[in-house]
């Protein structure tokens, strides 16, 4: 899969040199180059703000940068997502659905966000999502383009070495996962649970199960 992202901040980026999916990159499994918006401007200032039409505080980014970038950048045929707290809930299903494209590009705004000519003359060019990754409020888009890149990028073939581990995870019927635990058996006075040290399978599957329920009832009752 390639990657592209469009930020005035491509800084934030270097994180995904690391862990796995800089082992991913190295391995070739995934293309991923982060563009300077500012690099698409031709005034001395690299200006890529102005005012609000209408008023109201704060600026929104200006369309030229952006045109340039997407001739530029969008070739072949990509999706590409506007990172927005205006946007649709990112969730484990576009991530699934995201991970089969071949080409995505993440745009990612400052300020007030940018103006939405921009998400237009995208459509025209490209499938175009406007995603959020949740409610609360950010400075800027990268730091959700990150989370949605490394969210995505760990469903590809071939980027977590064991595969085992994403087939459970589709394992747990929609519920919260179970809590862990590792050695030591005791550990400055708390213990692991006497059922997991039993070695009885299904008396294993039965707690982890209700574990499973309970958890889902405190943090997250919409999910039942
Ligand atoms: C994404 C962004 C800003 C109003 C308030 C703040 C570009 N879940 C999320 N929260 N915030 C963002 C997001 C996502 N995805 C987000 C892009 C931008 C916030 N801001 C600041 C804009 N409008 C600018």
């Amino acid at each position: 899969m390639r990657i592209d992202a469009i930020s005035i901040f491509p800084d934030f980026f270097s994180v995904l040199d690391i862990s796995l999916l800089g082992k991913a990159r190295e391995a070739g499994l995934i293309e991923f180059k982060a563009h300077d918006l500012r690099s698409y401007t031709h005034d001395r200032h690299k200006t890529v703000d102005d005012s609000p039409y209408g008023g109201g505080a704060g600026m929104v980014m200006k369309p030229e940068p952006w045109g340039e970038a997407f001739d530029q950048l969008l070739t072949g045929n990509p999706t590409v997502i506007f990172t927005t707290p205006a946007g649709k809930k990112f969730n484990q299903e576009i991530a699934q659905e995201l991970s089969k494209k071949q080409h995505l590009v993440f745009a990612c705004g400052r300020y007030e966000g940018i103006d939405q000519r921009v998400v237009d003359y995208a459509r025209t060019k490209a499938e175009v999502l406007e995603l959020s990754i949740g409610d609360y409020v950010l400075n800027g888009g990268e730091v959700a383009a990150i989370a949605m890149i490394e969210a995505v990028c760990r469903l590809i073939p071939g980027v977590i070495g064991n595969s085992d581990s994403l087939a459970d995870e589709s394992h747990n019927d929609g519920l919260l996962e179970y809590p862990s635990f590792t050695k030591p058996q005791s550990w400055r006075g708390l213990e692991v649970p006497e059922v997991l040290l039993s070695g009885h399978h299904a008396e294993i599957a039965a707690w982890r199960k209700q574990q499973s329920m309970l958890r889902t009832q405190q943090n997250r009752p919409d999910l039942l």
